[in-house]
């Protein structure tokens, strides 16, 4: 019997052969249509998790800004954050013999079957934004992204940055907003962050709810508002994205407490709405994660297709940002 995995898997597998696509949200984001193979232009297959936030849609953008810019023929899908749609989405891109398969893993596992598929028909993949678990280093060639442990690392540092500012006494109770489960970021922002807090404030900091909400503001609003029903007494919170945070705040507003000053904020990614925020008082500090991965990423698959070798890991360069820079940081920023 096949479940619907399976089935849409295979159905597509089908509908790829005749050069359609099912599922996903596909379009050409490139300046032409014409398939891989035979023409002089690189024709790049990409697909990205979904549009979940707004560090999504800048990464997404960045991406086919580099493309045209490259004069690349983009194939470009949307799997609305389903592992399904992604691995559709490259079955896809190899029945159309693309060049070259990029991604953004929406999780880490499950993905070796369709990356050995890709490897047989010899179409190098590179994987952007988030990593992939596997125990055959040759399924793709680089990442092209973030150090998501480092993140949670400098998100507990400038905790402690922000927590002195506030002139913060007694228990640190932290609410963590984690991002999707089994994504990369959320694993490794919640293992960077733990990773401080039990070498340095075994004693006094405590996570004392953890849960995700899926990188979107809806999702930050509504576990934010079930956080704060069980446990009144958080006075900080951990969130994995801007998206999440913003939507927490609506939900710390509701419940008739001051975000940022109630309950400290700490998030991650950097987007414009985030500065915003942190601009209003709401958020206290934001680390950095870099979405324009677009220039990087055209890099690499050249490199690639004329045969060079690259690093296996291309890490992005990212700062952190305290409140009282907000405002003159506002101004200067790209997404
Ligand atoms: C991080 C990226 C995450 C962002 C979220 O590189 O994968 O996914 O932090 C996005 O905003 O949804």
């Amino acid at each position: 019997m096949l479940n619907r995995r399976n089935f849409l898997t295979a159905a597509v597998g089908v509908a790829a052969a005749a050069g359609l696509s099912a599922c996903a949200k596909e379009d050409e984001g490139g300046s032409s249509g014409s398939s891989g193979g035979g023409s002089k232009k690189i024709t790049l297959g990409f697909s990205q998790v979904g549009s979940e936030s707004g560090w999504r849609s800048a990464n997404t953008d960045s991406i086919k800004s580099a493309a045209k810019e490259a004069g690349y023929n983009l194939k470009f899908s949307d799997a609305q954050q389903k592992q399904e749609n992604q691995i559709s989405a490259i079955r896809s891109y190899i029945a159309q013999k693309v060049d070259v398969i990029a991604f953004s893993p929406v999780v880490v596992t499950g993905w070796d079957a369709v990356l050995k598929e890709a490897k047989a028909a010899k179409i190098p993949v590179i994987l952007t934004d988030r990593s992939v678990e596997t125990k055959d280093e040759s399924l793709f060639v680089t990442l092209v992204g973030s150090d998501f442990t480092d993140e949670g690392r400098r998100a507990a540092k400038i905790l402690e940055k922000v927590l002195d500012k506030a002139g913060h006494k007694g228990k640190v109770k932290i609410a963590q907003l984690e991002g999707t489960t089994g994504a990369a970021p959320a694993i490794e922002r919640a293992k960077g962050f733990k990773e401080i807090m039990d070498a340095e404030h075994k004693d006094d900091w405590e996570i004392v709810v953890t849960q995700t909400g899926d990188f979107t503001r809806a999702g930050g609003k509504q576990v934010m508002a079930a956080f704060l029903q069980s446990n009144p007494d958080i006075n900080v919170l951990y969130a994995h994205n801007d998206d999440m945070a913003i939507g927490a705040i609506q939900s710390i507003e509701a419940a008739g407490k001051k975000p940022g000053k109630d309950i400290l904020i700490v998030s991650v990614d950097g987007v414009k709405d985030g500065f915003v925020a942190m601009s209003e008082g709401k958020i206290n500090a934001i680390v950095e994660c870099n979405p324009l991965l677009g220039p990087q990423l055209m890099e690499v698959v050249q490199t690639v297709k004329d045969g060079g070798t690259v690093e296996r890991w291309i890490k992005t360069k990212e700062s952190d940002f305290m409140q009282d820079q907000a405002k003159d940081a506002l101004p200067t920023r790209k997404y």
